[in-house]
């Protein structure tokens, strides 16, 4: 469904290519890199503007996946039968799992997960602006799983291929954990549309609230993307924000005429010359607002994160203990 290609180039060839040690400087064999479409690996000596741009990015990639858990969390006990809950629990784990991977991708940049995680808790570090809108009924997980997860979706394959190793490494997995999402909520709305007229009226009731913060989720129109260009001269972004969105909205109006939903936008048309849709105007000012702690959300979700956090120290000081007590048992029987 959403088939951006995920053949990844060959490293070794792409690494060949680039200038030896004996006849360049590291930067132009970095650039030499890049242009041959290869990987940088940790090891490899790259700009400090590239690696603060990964791990920004990175790290609010892998806060969104944990602060993500949150909206879907809420309904595990609520959800309507053992198969949803089910469902549910695997994904919402899933979400942490992506995080996980996510911090230890940034981690290689040298910077500590207890830094990443500092940033997120004092509110100076971003997130997705998606997960401060609320989840209201059940209708929401499965518009979650559709419209979140599969702009998500759209987003993420072409990271696959980010120029940076280890994230990209990270994101193949990702992404294969993120389809099976996007099919059970899409699933999960197929069978409420099957139902009674409260139930399609609860879909799309989560449909018209979820539309418009979920096209803003790709980020600011290309015109004011502060880091577009940058990132994608370096590989780490492939498709601009815009060029994704519009993706998005193509690939998902049959998927709405399928399910029987309508989309919130009367401008939405298919427009026989570009062979798109076009689509109505995105409140950016509403999606500033969220980004910058003020939307519906933001306050709930980051509580509830550093009240996790700080609940989960005694887990952290008992694995400490475990460990220094381990490395003390082995010296004591090496010696
Ligand atoms: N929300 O120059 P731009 C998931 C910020 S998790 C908040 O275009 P860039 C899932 C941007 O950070 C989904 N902030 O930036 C989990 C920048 O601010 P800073 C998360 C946003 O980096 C659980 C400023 O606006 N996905 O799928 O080139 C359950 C200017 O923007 C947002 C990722 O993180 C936003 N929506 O492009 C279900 C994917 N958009 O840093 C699902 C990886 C923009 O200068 N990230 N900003 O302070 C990316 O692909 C890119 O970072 C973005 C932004 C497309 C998000």
């Amino acid at each position: 469904m959403y088939t951006q290609a995920l053949d990844l180039p060959d490293n070794a060839a792409a690494k060949a290519a680039a200038p030896a040690s004996h006849e360049a400087g590291p930067m132009a064999r970095f650039e030499a890199c890049i242009d041959a479409d290869g990987r940088i690996e940790p090891q490899d000596w790259m700009p400090e503007a590239y690696r603060k741009t990964l791990v920004r990015q990175i790290s609010q990639h892998a806060h969104s996946e944990i602060i993500g858990m949150q909206p879907e969390g809420n309904w595990i006990s609520r959800a309507p039968s053992l198969k949803r809950k089910a469902i549910l629990i695997a994904k919402v784990q899933d979400e942490g799992g992506h995080g996980l991977y996510l911090y230890s991708a940034a981690e290689t940049l040298g910077t500590s997960r207890d830094q990443m995680l500092d940033g997120l808790h004092t509110g100076r570090a971003k997130y997705s602006s998606i997960f401060n809108y609320p989840t209201l009924n059940w209708a929401d997980v499965g518009v979650i799983g559709w419209l979140v997860d599969g702009a998500a979706i759209m987003n993420q394959i072409p990271l696959c291929r980010c120029s940076y190793g280890p994230y990209a490494r990270a994101m193949i997995r990702i992404c294969k954990e993120e389809s099976f999402h996007q099919r059970q909520g899409y699933e999960a709305l197929l069978t409420m549309m099957q139902g009674t007229p409260a139930q399609r009226a609860l879909v799309q009731d989560a449909v018209n609230r979820w539309w418009w913060p979920v096209l803003a989720m790709f980020g600011p129109p290309d015109a004011d993307s502060l880091h577009s260009g940058q990132s994608m001269r370096w590989g780490i972004k492939r498709i601009s924000n815009d060029d994704l969105r519009q993706r998005f909205v193509d690939a998902t109006v049959p998927q709405a005429k399928v399910l029987g939903v309508s989309l919130p936008d009367p401008d939405l048309t298919w427009n026989e010359e570009r062979q798109h849709h076009d689509y109505g105007a995105i409140d950016w000012d509403e999606f500033w607002s969220t980004v910058n702690g003020n939307g519906p959300c933001n306050r709930e979700r980051l509580a509830t994160r550093v009240k996790a956090h700080n609940d989960g120290q005694w887990v952290r000081d008992a694995a400490l203990a475990h460990a220094e007590k381990q490395q003390r048992r082995a010296m004591k029987e090496a010696a």
